[in-house]
């Protein structure tokens, strides 16, 4: 008699390990996870970078998705070409945070920019996306880029440069960058922009975080003449508007904001132009209340 053959279908094709963000306590986002590139703990934080079906590689701090392959071009170019665009001549460019890369990728494609000089606090976030997310760390060696290994809020506060645009590249408001959404530190900012620089700093979702969002623009408003909000899509973060908040001390987002895409020769770029520069800062009313504050009574 034949030997029965044993072989369970139900046990081949197995994997199915999910990774799961959350964005309260009872909603998240979940990614299906290809593999396990890197996981380690640096002086200041959880750092994970990890591969998916749907998104390539991610890096992920502290639990949370700063970015990934497939969307990343979304909150780097918003981040940068706005008060790029904005500003007629931005040379001396700060970015605050940003250790993979991308937002400093964005910045020295600009011709006018002398230097871009990045501070990030994790030597080890630099390090490990140089390693595994070389497509947004491509600019660390690039000529007109200084990286600077430090405390943001120190160097800015000990440092006697001034810059035309400051960009605060920041993580969420927990850990290493709460400092970075405090008044103080704007109040710093402030006095490192030259006489009409801009600063841009994430501002978080004004869908999950009113609060944070709220609180932020009343002080941002409270030290900058000029303070909008302007915000993008990014699928991967908590629900997926993202804020942005353009404080100036001269220039408003579209004084000298020229459309002309010959001002930018050779600038590629996959979701910013010059019509979405503009429709940015095109609120909904709720989004527009956590700036503005509640509409006046009647
Ligand atoms: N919850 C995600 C917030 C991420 C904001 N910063 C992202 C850094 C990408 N350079």
């Amino acid at each position: 008699m034949a030997e029965e053959k044993i072989r369970e279908s139900s046990m081949s094709d197995l994997w199915n390990v999910w990774f799961c963000e959350l964005h309260r306590k009872q909603a998240g986002l979940n990614i299906k996870v290809k593999r396990f590139l890197y996981t380690g703990v640096s002086p200041f934080q959880e750092i994970n970078i990890i591969d998916t079906y749907e998104f390539g590689r991610m890096l992920v701090l502290y639990g949370s998705i700063m970015t990934t392959e497939r969307d990343e071009f979304v909150y780097h170019e918003m981040i940068t070409h706005v008060p790029l665009g904005a500003h007629p001549s931005p040379r001396q460019v700060l970015i605050i945070g940003g250790g993979d890369g991308g937002t400093l990728r964005e910045v020295v494609k600009h011709p006018d920019v002398e230097r871009a000089t990045l501070v990030e606090i994790d030597e080890m976030v630099v390090s490990k996306c140089r390693e595994y997310l070389p497509t947004i760390a491509s600019a660390f060696d690039h000529p007109r880029a200084r990286v600077l290994f430090e405390d943001g809020e120190k160097f800015l506060s000990t440092t006697r440069e001034t810059f035309d645009v400051i960009l605060v590249d920041a993580s969420d408001p927990v850990g290493p960058a709460e400092v970075l959404f405090q008044k103080e530190f704007h109040e710093t900012v402030f006095a490192r922009l030259s006489d009409d620089g801009i600063l841009v700093t994430q501002s978080e979702s004004p869908f999950f975080h009113e609060k944070t969002v709220r609180a932020l623009y009343r002080n941002l408003r409270g030290i900058f003449p000029i303070v909008r909000m302007y915000h993008a899509y990014v699928p991967t973060y908590p629900s997926g508007i993202w804020s942005f908040a353009f404080c100036s001390k001269r220039h408003d987002p579209f004084e000298r904001f020229d459309p002309d895409a010959a001002k930018w020769p050779g600038i590629r770029t996959k979701y910013y132009n010059a019509a979405i520069h503009r429709a940015a800062f095109a609120l909904p009313n709720f989004m527009n209340e956590l700036v503005e504050g509640p509409p006046r009574p009647r």
